[in-house]
C-alpha cells in the first residue's frame, strides 16, 4: 500500500482498501482401491456435506478423475487436506486430496 509522505515527513495518507482473501479449491483425485463408501464418509465428515450431496461429488470424481470438495481461504483448505489425507492413511487408503488457487 502506498505511503505518501510530505517534506516534513509527517504521513498524509495511507492506504487502507481491504482486499478479499485468495480462495482454494480442495480437490479429491480418483484411485483404483479407495471404497466408495469410505469417499462418501470423508466428504460427510469433513466437509460437511448430505448423503446425496457425498455420493454426487465421490461419483463426479470416480468418473472423471478428479472433483471439487469445496472452496476455502487458504489455512482452511490446507486444514481439510491434512485432514483428509491422515484419515486416508490410518485407514490405509490410497485416496489423494490436493488444493488449488481458485480462478
Ligand atoms: N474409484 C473408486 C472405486 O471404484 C472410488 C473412488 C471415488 C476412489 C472417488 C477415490 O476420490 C475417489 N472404489
Amino acid at each position: 500500500a502506498p505511503k505518501t509522505v510530505n517534506k516534513s515527513d509527517t504521513i498524509e495518507k495511507v492506504e487502507t482498501k481491504l482486499r478479499p482473501p485468495s480462495m482454494y479449491n480442495v480437490l479429491l483425485h480418483n484411485d483404483d482401491y479407495t471404497p466408495m463408501d469410505f469417499v462418501i464418509d470423508v466428504l460427510q465428515q469433513f466437509f460437511r456435506l448430505d448423503n446425496q450431496k457425498a455420493t454426487e461429488v465421490m461419483l463426479n470424481v470416480h468418473y472423471k478423475e478428479v472433483g471439487i470438495c469445496g472452496t476455502f481461504s487458504a489455512e482452511i483448505a490446507e486444514t481439510k487436506v491434512m485432514q483428509v489425507m491422515n484419515y486416508a492413511r490410518q485407514n490405509e487408503h490410497p485416496l489423494r486430496c490436493s488444493m488449488e488457487k481458485e480462478s
